[in-house]
């Protein structure tokens, strides 16, 4: 770890656009609850900084479709999101949102700084501008056909189709989503953050600075690097998000990427008013920023190119960043419905909110694209959480309660077995340290379950209920070790999974110490922790007063050691720490997820035979008029059908022409049945040659529309005209 006094911990500010799904989680909110828990246990002095991102173009595109507007859109999804955020154990310091008053002045100041002191370049540029409206079309806002692969309603920015990356020049016969009109080319200007002038100054504290950051995050700011920075637009024509406050700037907003990093300072602000500048300005703070991969570029570039443009702020020690998580072997999607979402996981399986943070932390995605699955997810609960974490400490809790009273034994005959046992904590320790330094959450995840391992398997090597029978005293020191390893359990899983870590905490009738309050005195009331953008108090976590109970604490610094309960400790009751998960519980969200896919299956092939009926057979050859007169084509009424004999395709009919009654045999069957046909006017063309097929000579041909997927449909007149009627 560097050396530093205070670490201030941010999480990506999701889009207030959507909830929050297990890719999320995964990804950022996770891995930095699992990061900021350590640090409190630790004692370290953190602050956890999260909020909604509530400006940018998805969102007023959203409002559009809904017919309601972006704070409507908003506003539910904050909600929602920071509901679901608390409702796992996400205990950020603050939730807040970049439609507060706080960032909306925070971030029009920072601009106003930049601006002031001639950091931006403005440039003038053409854009795509919808007369019928009276605005400038984000590229999002234009609709046109993709020149990669002809999908007639491709963006501006991008083909959904086909996945290519476009620019709104790009499409064919683009149009306004507004309005549908023609948009016409317009000239406007916007403030650039010239990026090519900081790249010698962000190789050189990237590249050189910080080779320890994660490769695929290295790896994605070398090659951009190495690519060149252009100058970024930092401003939009949009009618949603912070005014440019510069005079004649109306109808420009600072665009999202701009103002949504700054809500990591704002909500700060909010936080702390009086000592937040300590958190940023302060070269012993040390920041860390967790993201998704998709963020890469903007928190190790273009954000640090902001602060480094405005002077005082520190700038990021890391950016942990994960790659994506799948669902059951396909990509996570908000707009396919091909997602887990955390509020309905929540509703769903109340009391295992731990289950997801377990799986989501073991299968985490942090060195390459990861799969969630249910079946992984039902193994996973089954056979680790419940098998051996929670068989472990519910073993040495009831056979404690069994036969000492629920009291903590005396540990009067320790052989060397129990002490080695306890002993090989503590390397589990060094490394799960290692690794939660070292953002390797799943590794370190798997140091701690290796303690549950130890303790599972000291328990059943050693049979104290057996021993119970024969040696009560060594019963006892094998359940006093037990225990002290229950203690042990509860420090070490309290960043993973801390509902569980509470509940054991319970049945061993421990504190904890997560962390005290280092704010303490600093100036800042102490209300303004914990709450959200509107002052609500977000949680309640004591920062200062640890839960204690019977005056006995945990602290992380405690494990390992041989004696975390003493002897005479009384227990308290023994609940189960995990449930098993039954098969039903996973075939029904299989089946969910099943449905999920053949709709969309469905929808596909639809639209892949829309697509197919719409084609359309190309002119044929030109004929003479001659060659035209040459055909008999007349009206007949069908008498008779039936099916020919052994064959799917094929219909015997018999007609009446105006001038006979003649036996046809044609290959509708698969489109029409005999009861379709009789008494049916149709064409036919007369002359043709006649044939057998099938031993039935057939006299003519019935004139049939042949669409673009193959199907087929007879012609009938209009109204009905005698038979024999010549049609020419
Ligand atoms: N809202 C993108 C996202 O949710 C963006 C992150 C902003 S972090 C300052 O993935
Ligand atoms: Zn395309």
């Amino acid at each position: 770890m560097s050396s530093h006094k205070r670490t201030l911990v941010t999480a990506a500010l999701p889009y207030a656009n959507g909830p929050v799904h297990i890719g999320h989680l995964a990804g950022a909110y996770l891995p930095s609850d699992i990061f900021v828990r350590y640090l409190r246990m630790r004692g370290e002095d953190v602050v956890f900084i999260c909020g909604s991102d509530e400006h940018g173009v998805p969102i007023t595109i959203k409002a559009r479709k809904e017919g309601v507007s972006p704070q409507d859109i908003v506003d539910r999804y904050h909600k929602v999101m920071k509901d679901a955020f608390s409702g796992l154990g996400i205990n950020f310091d603050i939730y807040s949102r970049t439609t507060s008053k706080v960032h909306e002045e925070n971030a029009s100041a920072f601009f106003r700084k930049l601006y002031d002191e001639g950091k931006f370049i403005t440039r003038e540029s053409e854009q795509f501008y919808d007369e019928a409206s009276g605005t400038f079309l984000a590229d999002r806002y234009i609709i046109g056909t993709c020149p990669k692969c002809g999908n007639p309603n491709a963006y501006g920015d991008q083909c959904e189709k086909c996945g290519s990356t476009l620019s709104p020049e790009e499409l064919i016969d683009p149009r306004s989503a507004l309005s549908g009109a023609t948009p016409k080319k317009v000239k406007t200007s916007h403030w650039y953050l010239p990026l090519d002038k900081y790249e010698p100054w962000l190789r050189e504290w990237i590249l050189e600075g910080h080779k320890e950051w994660k490769t695929n995050v290295y790896g994605q700011c070398k090659s951009w690097l190495d690519g060149g920075l252009q100058p970024r637009a930092v401003s939009r024509d949009l009618d949603w998000g912070v005014p440019v406050p510069v005079e004649g700037a109306k109808g420009k907003v600072l665009y999202v990427w701009f103002d949504a990093p700054i809500g990591y300072i704002s909500n700060t602000k909010e936080l702390l008013p009086q000592s937040w500048e300590k958190w940023w300005k302060d070269g012993d703070t040390r920041l860390v920023h967790f993201i998704g991969k998709d963020n890469i570029v903007f928190h190790c570039i273009v954000f640090p190119s902001m602060l480094k443009a405005y002077g005082d702020y520190i700038l990021p020690d890391n950016v942990p960043s994960n790659e994506f998580l799948n669902l059951e072997g396909d990509k996570i999607s908000t707009s396919r419905g091909w997602a887990v979402w955390a509020h309905e996981y929540e509703q769903q399986f109340p009391g295992q909110e731990d289950v997801l943070r377990y799986v989501l932390t073991a299968n985490a995605p942090e060195t390459k694209d990861n799969d969630f699955s249910w079946k992984d997810f039902q193994s996973r609960n089954n056979s680790e959480l419940v098998a051996v974490f929670g068989n472990f400490v519910n073993r040495a809790v009831v056979l404690t309660q069994k036969y000492f009273g629920g009291r903590v034994p005396e540990p009067v005959k320790m052989e060397d077995i129990d002490r080695e046992t306890l002993d090989a904590v503590k390397p589990c320790r060094e490394a799960l340290e290692k690794y939660i330094e070292g953002y390797h959450f799943r590794e370190a995840l798997k140091e701690a379950m290796n303690m549950a391992r130890i303790g599972n398997k000291y328990i059943s090597d050693m049979e104290p209920w057996k021993l119970a029978k024969t040696d009560m005293e060594r019963c006892g020191s094998v359940l006093y070790t037990c225990l002290q390893l229950c203690a042990d359990l509860a420090i070490a899983f309290e960043p993973f999974t801390p509902f569980s870590a509470e509940k054991l905490r319970g049945i061993l009738r421990v504190g904890v110490d997560a962390g005290s309050d280092h704010r303490a005195g600093e100036g800042a009331p102490s209300e303004n922790f914990f709450r959200d953008g509107e002052g609500k108090a977000l949680h309640t976590r004591p920062y200062g007063k640890p839960l204690e109970a019977d005056g006995l604490v945990l602290r992380w610094n405690m494990l390992g050691s041989r004696e975390l309960l003493p002897s005479g400790h009384e227990l308290g009751e023994a609940v189960l720490l995990f449930q098993k998960i039954e098969d039903s519980v996973i075939d029904a969200q299989l089946a969910r997820l099943e449905a999920i896919r053949a709709a969309r299956e469905a929808a596909a092939a639809a639209a892949a035979a829309a697509e197919a009926a719409a084609h359309v057979e190309p002119q044929k050859e030109e004929v003479t008029f001659e060659q035209f007169g040459a055909m008999d084509i007349r009206t007949a009424t069908v008498l008779e059908a039936e099916r020919v004999p052994k064959t799917d395709k094929l219909l015997k009919l018999t007609i009446d022409t105006g001038i006979d009654k003649r036996t046809i045999v044609s290959g509708i069957a698969q489109y029409y049945s005999p009861e379709d046909m009789i008494g049916k006017q149709i064409c036919i063309l007369a002359n043709l040659a006649p044939r057998v097929i099938r031993g039935i000579e057939s006299k003519g041909m019935i004139l049939m529309a042949k669409q673009g997927d193959g199907s087929m449909r007879f012609i009938t007149p209009q109204e009905t005209v005698t038979n024999g009627a010549v049609i020419g």
